[in-house]
């Protein structure tokens, strides 16, 4: 076989791997009629693709990329830790020297009493583990009848049979089913859903959705309730401030569980080290991956509070665990992460400096005819394109057509931005410059722009 090199024709690239690349959530036989862009190389906030084109990452990667890519001291400790111990498991009552420091950073690193860490590859694997672990909780007190995790509709908690039932993707749902026990209530989503009710009003009556569901089964059947602090596949959808106030409420006047699923908002992204922080929730659990390594290196994990680790690891064994749970390469390069954030106090600029430097930028584009809504929280942001302007109607056209288009004009314009249905959503690096910022904007309005012209050209401003 021919070595595969990033010096091969971008045809041949695109051939060999329509050939033989099954992509995520991607169907497979369009993509293999255009091609699929060829990432080669990227450095800081840049991605470089086989044609040499420099494209600017709004998306951190997948909301992973948060101290920028091309750090040499992460390639150091992999290739350091690869020659000491390049594997070694945590099962059979053993461990390592990366196992430990991750977790005691982490539990020193996260809130209240959150201060035990079983660890995953990805946080699909990570909200599994969750599942049963509320689940054997519940069991080791003597209520195994307690299994129900209440969820969200339209939250993202991965890919796994857990991970997409916990979820509330409906075209996720639709190929293949959901696990039994699992029951969704409405999303915060005031712009989408929110009716004549300002924000507040309708923060509420989605919380209370929660109430209502816990009594609807019975509190003896209710194990937990997970969400993510903002939802981020399901279009950066930042929850009213009534929201997870009463969430919280709720959940400590009933007793169930409360995992927080931060694998986007965790490490920064929200300018606290975790979204919890940022809007006032007491987790048992929050689910961790993306940021944790910032996807230098495949890790996730649950991070457990006290009373909950107690109850698990105090009854016998608990019959789960992962290959690679705490891969030590995985660990150290995570450590390494960890130290770049703490050193370059990421999380601080995020708070005083990047992040309310983006929201500025980001709010003007609410100027712009097609956007009805320019929102951002920390490092992440969201634009509802809009017929009309000064109303929260929908295009006339099926959802995600005008999104779409969207996305084609960024993606021409050397942009990763993405679209949610008819949202555009952005997610870029803790270490993007005030220039960074600058040449996003620039970059999203003449996307903008484009497609608005094309929109027009085309009749499809036009609201349902
Ligand atoms: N929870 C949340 C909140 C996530 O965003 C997962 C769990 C699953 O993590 P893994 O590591 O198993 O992928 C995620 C992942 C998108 C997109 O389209 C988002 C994710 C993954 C793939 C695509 O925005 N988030």
């Amino acid at each position: 076989m021919t070595m595969i090199t990033n010096n091969l024709p971008t045809k041949q690239l695109q051939a060999l791997d329509a050939a033989h690349h099954m992509h995520p959530f991607t169907a497979n036989a369009e993509l293999a009629k255009k091609g699929a862009r060829v990432i080669t190389r990227a450095e800081g906030v840049y991605l470089t693709d086989s044609e040499g084109h420099r494209i600017l990452d709004g998306m951190a990667g997948l909301w992973c990329m948060n101290i920028g890519y091309g750090r040499d001291s992460m390639a150091d400790v992999a290739a350091r830790q690869m020659r000491e111990l390049p594997y070694y498991n945590t099962f059979f009552q053993t461990t390592h020297v990366p196992a430990i420091a991750l977790s005691a950073k982490l539990a020193e690193l996260a809130p209240g009493d959150l201060n035990h860490v079983f660890f995953a590859g990805s946080g699909s694997e990570s909200n599994d583990t969750n599942l049963l672990m509320v689940r054997r909780y519940w069991q080791a007190l003597g209520h195994p009848e307690k299994n129900i995790v209440i969820a969200r509709k339209n939250a993202y908690h991965g890919s796994t049979y857990a991970g997409r039932s916990l979820g509330g993707m409906s075209g996720m749902h639709e190929q293949g089913g959901i696990i039994a026990n699992i029951e969704h209530i409405g999303q915060p989503h005031w712009y989408m859903e929110g009716g004549d009710m300002t924000p507040e009003e309708f923060g509420l009556m989605r919380a209370r959705e929660l109430e209502d569901k816990i009594l609807e089964l019975g509190v003896d059947r209710v194990a937990a309730f997970i969400g993510e602090p903002v939802q981020g596949a399901g279009g950066v959808v930042i929850p009213p401030s009534t929201y997870w106030p009463e969430i919280q409420r709720i959940v400590d006047k009933y007793g169930i569980l409360l995992i927080a699923d931060e694998v986007i908002t965790g490490f920064g992204r929200t300018g606290n080290w975790f979204g919890s922080q940022t809007f006032g929730i007491k987790p048992h659990i929050m689910t961790i991956a993306k940021g944790l390594s910032s996807g230098y290196v495949p890790i996730g994990g649950s991070i457990v509070c006290d009373e909950v680790a107690k109850v698990v690891g105090e009854n016998g064994d608990f019959n789960h665990g992962y290959t690679y749970s705490a891969h030590p390469v995985a660990a150290a390069v995570a450590l390494e992460n960890l130290r770049i954030i703490q050193e370059e106090k990421l999380i601080e600029r995020v708070q005083d400096d990047i992040g309310p430097y983006l929201a500025k930028r980001w709010a003007e584009l609410a100027d712009h005819p097609l956007v009805g809504e320019a929102r951002t929280v920390g490092m992440m942001g969201t634009l509802a394109l809009t017929p009309e302007t000064g109303t929260r109607k929908p295009f006339a056209s099926p959802e995600g057509t005008v999104g779409y288009r969207c996305r084609e004009r960024c993606f021409a314009n050397d942009l990763v931005m993405r679209h949610v249905g008819d949202r555009m959503i952005i997610s870029p690096p803790l270490i993007f410059s005030h220039d960074d910022v600058d040449e996003l904007v620039k970059r999203a309005r003449k996307s903008l722009d484009e497609c608005y012209a094309g929109l027009k050209a085309d009749d499809l401003l036009k609201a349902a």
